[in-house]
């Protein structure tokens, strides 16, 4: 095996592992490179549509809570410290970053609405 020969194995098995290494810190983006959820959930008396959310851990989720109702309305994940308080026929957002894996309620917190079925869950994956 020459010289030249030798060199040019070193320069091939260099350049593999520099490969390599560029291979393993693009895989370690994770959950985190989803692209961002955009979700509009409608308000009305007493229930949330949709009443369940999916997720990634770590996604951005650009929320509109619209209030078809005829009364005031709260959109409350306390999981991710978002409160939205809607009045009727009025629409409000939020953008926050999706918990860990698990799976949150969401709620209206205003006296009554949960008992009667405001409430929904956001499901992280
Ligand atoms: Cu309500």
């Amino acid at each position: 095996m020459s010289r030249r020969t030798l060199v040019l194995l070193a320069v091939v098995a260099l350049a593999a592992m520099a490969l390599a290494a560029c291979g393993g810190g693009a895989s370690t983006g994770g959950s985190s490179n989803a692209a961002p959820l955009n979700v509009t959930v409608t308000a009305t008396e007493f229930k949330f549509d949709p009443a369940t959310i999916n997720a990634t851990a770590g996604q951005t989720i650009n929320l509109t809570v619209k209030n078809i109702g005829t009364v005031q309305h709260t959109w409350v994940l306390a999981a991710a410290n978002v409160k939205l308080t809607i009045d009727p026929g009025k629409t409000a957002t939020a953008t926050f970053t999706a918990p860990a894996a698990g799976t949150y309620q969401y709620e209206c917190d205003l006296p009554g609405h949960k008992e009667a079925g405001m409430i929904g869950q956001l499901i992280v994956k």
